[in-house]
């Protein structure tokens, strides 16, 4: 979706916070949010960490306090979705307890409570700023269309960028948890890539993922290019 987003006095970007609600809170308190800013969010509220619930409370209020609050979709809001629909609903209470661990985004009969299922299905899939792409895990630059590639959109990695192809817009996403010095330098260099999720829930070690340089919640000035970081508080 394309927007206007210029008229903001402040642009933030934040990913995947993964039901680390505490850290949220902390980092947007940090950035001080004000009623003429935009807050972004580019995907993956919910999952691993304890708290989905209180992430997508804590974006409903703010939306309802009326900051301008933008969501895009993350695969794993994607997923859950899709589960919903598709599972059985005592079956989907048990896998969202056993593996997802966001069993307290559904009622006891495993249906999705209601102000969730309403704030998911809203999420967009990306934002075409005046100056920016922002979207969850990248585009698909194979496709002649990158915008009709909507697997790729939610879940590519390790993509390669034309810039030529976005009329010199930069990207920034999530999905792909990255070492807070590759983020800094991305941002440094005038990357035309920003990569923005540090894997806030990674804070143990993990078979994949050296979680000495993960561990934090980012959140990019989209104005000023500066990088405001919360380290986990929840796990
Ligand atoms: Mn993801």
């Amino acid at each position: 979706m394309k927007i206007e987003s210029k008229k903001y006095s402040r642009r933030f970007v934040i990913s995947d916070i993964h039901g680390c609600r505490n850290t949220l809170v902390e980092l947007v308190n940090k950035i001080g949010l004000q009623f003429d800013d935009a807050l972004f969010f580019l995907g993956d509220y919910i999952d691993r960490g304890p708290d989905s619930k209180g992430v997508l409370d804590f974006i409903i209020n703010l939306k309802k306090q009326n900051y301008n609050v933008f969501t895009i979709r993350g695969n794993h809001e994607q997923d859950f979705l899709e589960f919903s629909e598709f599972y059985d609903p005592k079956v989907f209470l048990q896998y969202s307890k056993a593996i997802l661990k966001s069993s307290d985004l559904l009622k006891e009969d495993g249906r999705v409570k209601k102000r969730f299922l309403k704030l998911l299905k809203k999420t967009e899939l990306y934002y075409e700023l005046e100056d920016f792409i922002l979207v969850h895990a990248g585009f698909n630059f194979k496709n002649e269309n990158i915008y009709e590639d909507i697997t790729a959109i939610l879940n590519i990695r390790g993509w390669e960028f034309e810039i030529s192809r976005t009329n010199g817009k930069k990207i920034v996403h999530g999905h792909q948890p990255t070492s807070y010095k590759k983020i800094s330098d991305a941002i440094s260099t005038n990357a035309a890539r920003i990569p923005l999720d540090n894997g806030c829930v990674y804070t143990k070690p993990h078979k994949f993922y050296d979680y000495h340089k993960l561990g934090q919640l980012c959140c990019l000035n989209l104005d000023t290019m500066e990088l405001i970081s919360q380290k986990n508080i929840d796990i």
